[in-house]
């Protein structure tokens, strides 16, 4: 037994770097590469791992400290004087491995791994290897990250193999085309029988093939408004279930909206074609469907092959598939004291407010991927959702709300969220949480609007349009933000800038029998108060009756949340993060008011301004008031 002092690795020449985390605590023992400390800086965070195994006798650092390298870590009290290795620490141990590298398989070739399409984006230094020579990968398994200023980009595998040779190590650059590494593929017996299969599929079970597998069909991603490379967050089926028609068989979620998509006929789900976080678009094949009513027995053919023969592709999918959708497995009931992430997945992390020493990881060696923190969120959501006495969760995945069994106080119901409200939580967790916000709040005096209103409302009605204030109010919104430029922006990623937008589109907050949509109408600043009103009245309409596209609530500048039909006097709504400012409406009322002689009855509409003051300043969001409120005021200047 000897104490080692672990010291900060080379770090790539940074210094004075910040630990954002200590993984370990006095007491602990570790095992050699284990990550003992989180440093960050403001391009990469980087995990460093022990160099030794033992147990810590003390930390010599705190959170929040500065380091660079050389500096003391901790004390560690190793067994076996002989095993205590010198400060290796980002290599992973596996040069003797190398011996085993050409796995002798008949038939096993070796593929070039290079880096991808990065968006043009050049020099990009390698901040992780998250393999090593030796390991086995997963089709997608993350290779490699990729830090820009920008953005940290997870590079996958494109193959599933044995990692021959690794080319690069972190602190390279490199740009599209450099060689990352050579992966041996094993292609002998099973394997690619599976894989050209999976690969043929999606041409060959096109509708033509449907009616020769004996009842087979093809179920593809429907017309989802022309959004492209939306992703999959559920997958509600798994093969041999039994679906009816109508059943929701896939989740996709944009950054607006989630939308099921139905099974189109009822049948028994053959196999599964697409996993969670897979992106698709229109015309993806979902699945594979033996539809009711077909000659299901007498086709062993290609539809029960494919059952059949594909063992190592099929049997997987499924379980992967159905895991995240009911699976609690993805939460660690103790907090790992081995956190093992990319900084991807660190950032993602943070903005969710998840801990990550609580997610179960299932990438390589140990790896935290996006895809576990997905699933520990949903099913901290789930838990919420489903368990009445064992909620924790609140709708974003946050342990915030107190475990309560409500039961005991009175007769309760779990009711189940939908979709959209599950969504609209986290947006509002995440909106509330992120966006330092201001409500200012004013009177708008809309009598003369009224009067107008009220004469063209029975001639409007007869055209078939809908004249509520609503319009005035998108119209008049829409003035102001080319007026006031500082609430058309939203904030850049980077922190540095922001992007000063040169059309006006306005969300309009539906209270829809789903949950609160917002649909956006566009260029409201160029349309008549008329014009709005019947494309207000027609998103409305698709928002009650849940025809919504994607398409048809992005792009927003600004919302309106309008609570004026309900009732109350104010409210602060919450800004529409990345819009910039939201306009909460509450319901006129006639108050008396001083005209510098008497007291007048005047219909007075409440206006609540919630705006993110990070982008703007008090004195533009008064300007930006006064202005709306001088032109609800005076209805002819609406006009102008
Ligand atoms: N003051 C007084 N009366 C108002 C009013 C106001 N501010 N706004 C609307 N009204 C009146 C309308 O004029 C209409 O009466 P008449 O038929 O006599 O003219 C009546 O209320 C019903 O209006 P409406 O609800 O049909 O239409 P709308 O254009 O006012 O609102 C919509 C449409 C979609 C905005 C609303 O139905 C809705 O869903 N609001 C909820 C928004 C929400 O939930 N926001 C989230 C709050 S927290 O951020």
């Amino acid at each position: 037994m000897s104490t080692e002092i672990i010291r900060v690795p080379d770090i790539g020449g940074a210094t004075d770097v910040e630990i954002i985390e200590i993984s370990i605590a006095v007491g602990d023992t570790i095992e050699v590469d284990q990550s003992i400390i989180v440093l960050e800086t403001d391009k990469a965070s980087m995990d460093v791992p022990s160099s030794m195994a033992g147990k810590v006798k003390s930390i010599s650092v705190k959170e929040g400290e500065k380091v660079s390298e050389g500096d003391e870590i901790l004390i560690i009290e190793v067994e076996g004087a002989e095993e205590s290795a010198p400060e290796a620490p980002v290599e992973d141990p596996a040069p003797e491995k190398s011996a085993e590298k050409a796995p002798a398989s008949s038939s096993s070739s070796e593929e070039k791994v290079s880096v991808p399409d990065i968006g043009g984006a050049t020099d990009v230094e390698v901040i992780e290897v998250c393999v090593a020579e030796g390991d086995m990968v997963e089709e997608g398994d993350s290779i490699i990250v990729l830090e820009t200023d920008k953005a940290s980009m997870d590079i996958p595998s494109p193959f599933t193999g044995k990692i021959a040779k690794i080319s690069i190590k972190v602190g390279d650059t490199v740009s599209e085309g450099a060689d990352i590494l050579v992966l041996t593929t094993e292609s002998s017996s099973v394997a690619p029988a599976a894989k050209e299969e999976k690969a043929e599929e999606p041409k060959s079970s096109a509708p033509a093939a449907a009616s020769a597998s004996g009842g087979v069909e093809s179920v593809k991603v429907p017309d989802i408004g022309g959004a492209e490379g939306v992703e999959v967050i559920e997958v509600a089926v798994a093969a041999g279930d039994k679906v009816q028609e109508g059943d929701s068989i896939i989740v996709l979620e944009t950054d607006k909206a989630s939308m099921e998509i139905p099974a189109p006929k009822s049948g028994t789900v053959k196999s599964v074609s697409i996993k969670v976080g897979d992106k698709v678009s229109e015309g993806d094949l979902v699945l594979e469907l033996e539809v009711e009513g077909g000659s299901e027995v007498p086709a062993p053919a290609p539809a029960a092959e494919k059952a059949t023969s594909a063992p190592t592709e099929k049997p997987k999918a499924s379980a992967e598939k159905s895991a995240p959708a009911v699976d609690q497995s993805a939460v660690l009931s103790e907090p790992s004291k081995k956190v093992h992430a990319g900084p991807a997945v660190r950032m993602l992390a943070r903005e969710l407010g998840v801990d990550l020493s609580l997610v179960r990881p299932t990438g390589p060696r140990g790896r935290i991927t996006k895809e576990d923190l997905h699933a520990y969120v949903k099913a901290a959501v789930q838990k919420v959702a489903s368990a009445p006495a064992g909620g924790v969760a609140t709708g974003s995945g946050l342990p915030t709300v107190p475990d309560q069994d409500f039961s005991k106080f009175g007769e309760v119901d779990v009711v189940k969220m939908s979709k959209i409200q599950r969504l609209t939580a986290q947006n509002m967790v995440r909106n509330a949480l992120v966006v330092p916000q201001v409500t200012q709040f004013d009177k708008a005096d809309i009598s003369d609007l009224e009067a107008f209103r009220k004469g063209l409302k029975g001639e409007m009605e007869k055209q078939g349009v809908k004249l509520t204030p609503l319009p005035f109010l998108i119209k008049a919104v829409a003035q102001a933000m080319v007026a006031n430029p500082s609430f058309n922006v939203s904030l850049m990623a980077d922190g540095e800038s922001y992007v000063q937008k040169h059309y006006v589109h306005i969300g309009i907050a539906v209270d829809s029998p789903a949950g609160l949509v917002v649909p956006v109408l566009r260029d409201a600043d160029k349309k008549s108060v008329v014009q709005i009103a019947k494309e207000a009245g027609e998103l409305i309409k698709k928002a009650l009756d849940k025809q919504l596209k994607p398409a048809d609530m992005q792009g927003g500048c600004f919302t309106i949340s309008s609570l004026g039909a309900i009732g109350g006097t104010g409210f602060t709504p919450i800004v529409n993060c990345p819009e910039v400012g939201i306009l909460g409406v509450s319901k006129a009322d006639v108050e008396p008011r001083w005209n510098g002689k008497e007291f007048e009855p005047r219909t007075m509409l409440p206006l609540c301004l919630s705006y993110d003051h990070r982008a703007v300043n008090g004195g533009d969001a008064g300007r930006f008031m006064t202005f709306l409120n001088s032109l609800l005021s005076d209805v002819r200047r609406l006009s102008l």
